[in-house]
């Protein structure tokens, strides 16, 4: 996809792009932590949406399912990353998250493919052509370049009414989804150091290998991997971006540079500053894809993942990795004759 394609039909358009673009590579997308493609009528979609009659309870994320963050320098650190020594399993450690989240500091999702899981106690209304929710992040722009680390966003629908992310996932499109140095469905595993002070090393579906660097300058932990995990090894799954990490030439500073839209902790178009926080990127539950990267509508969702989406190191910056600092609904609301807004 050239990047001034605009695509006005988008189902037709998004076939012949996936024929054109090799969607996804041989070799990525077998693991059994890709979601599926679901059914049609079993993906929960509608024509009809849904109009809320009482405010909801919290515009917060109230609850944390899951956090499995891959390697990183933030992972297990008891000083800068404000972990504690007794998260010693996947419930201690959302736990954790949520509380941080709770007072909006950072979670690290750690390098690729680590995600959260979080849970909103009422249902985010697709607006069909507004932002519709938003993300904390800690991204930044400065005069040395700036600190974009995309996070691709996921959302479920709670389409069996059990409190619960156990239905389909979506990805929303952020604007490099149909790009063909995009990766969907890439799996990375990573391994548990053999011992303290050491990298963690990595293999992935490409038949790539490479290790995430341990910082001893700056952090201290025994090891980048998560300490909550019990195998020794673990696989991460999920669409990969062309990073866009870099060092200036002139000035040796590292620069992780924006994205246009769609992705969490990111400088991009749909930035903001929101309810006292600095950084925040809206998204819209019509940007929507399965897995076949076609359009899905619903009506609302209950629960988002982030995960980091791009796989890189920025010397002594060390890895490329999402953080969240909170998930706020924006409670836009639909309007009569709303239709499902197409982007160009
Ligand atoms: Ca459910
Ligand atoms: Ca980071
Ligand atoms: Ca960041």
């Amino acid at each position: 996809m050239t990047p001034g394609f605009k695509y006005t039909v988008v189902k037709d358009t998004v076939f012949l792009l996936l024929a054109a673009a090799s969607f996804c590579i041989p070799g990525c997308g077998g693991d059994s932590d890709f979601p599926a493609p679901e059914p049609y009528e079993s993906a929960g979609r509608s024509e009809t949406t849904d109009v809320r009659t009482e405010p909801p309870a919290n515009r917060y994320a109230t609850e944390v399912f899951e956090y499995t963050p891959a390697p990183g320098q933030y992972i297990n650190d008891t000083r800068t990353g404000g972990m504690t020594a007794d998260m010693t399993s996947p419930e201690e450690a959302a736990l954790w998250a949520k509380d941080r989240l709770g007072r909006k500091l950072f979670v690290s999702l750690g390098a690729f493919g680590g995600y959260i899981t979080v849970g909103f106690d009422h249902e985010v209304v697709n607006s069909r052509e507004d932002y519709d929710f938003a993300i904390f992040g800690n991204a930044f722009l400065n005069a040395t370049g700036g600190s974009s680390e995309p996070g691709s966003v996921w959302v479920m629908q709670d389409a069996n009414t059990n409190g619960l992310p156990d239905d389909t996932w979506y990805e929303l499109r952020g604007s490099d989804y149909y790009d063909p140095t995009t990766i969907h469905g890439y799996s990375i595993t990573y391994f548990r150091p053999s011992a303290p002070g050491q990298p963690v090393e990595w293999r992935d579906c490409l038949g790539a290998s490479g290790s995430i660097d341990y910082l001893k300058a700056f952090h201290t932990q025994d090891y980048y991997y998560p300490a909550w995990i019990a195998d020794d090894s673990y696989t991460l799954t999920g669409t990969r971006l062309q990073a866009r990490t870099a060092s200036d030439p002139q000035t040796g500073f590292w620069v992780n540079a924006p994205f246009a839209w769609g992705y969490a902790d990111n400088m991009g178009e749909d930035c903001t500053a929101l309810d006292g926080m600095p950084q925040a990127n809206r998204f819209r539950i019509s940007d929507a894809v399965d897995a076949e990267g076609n359009p899905v509508e619903l009506s609302a969702i209950s629960f988002v993942k982030v995960q980091t989406a791009v796989l890189a190191q920025a010397g002594s910056l060390g890895e490329v990795s999402t953080e969240v600092l909170g998930f706020y609904d924006l409670m836009t609301q639909p309007a009569d004759n709303a239709v499902p807004m197409i982007r160009e």
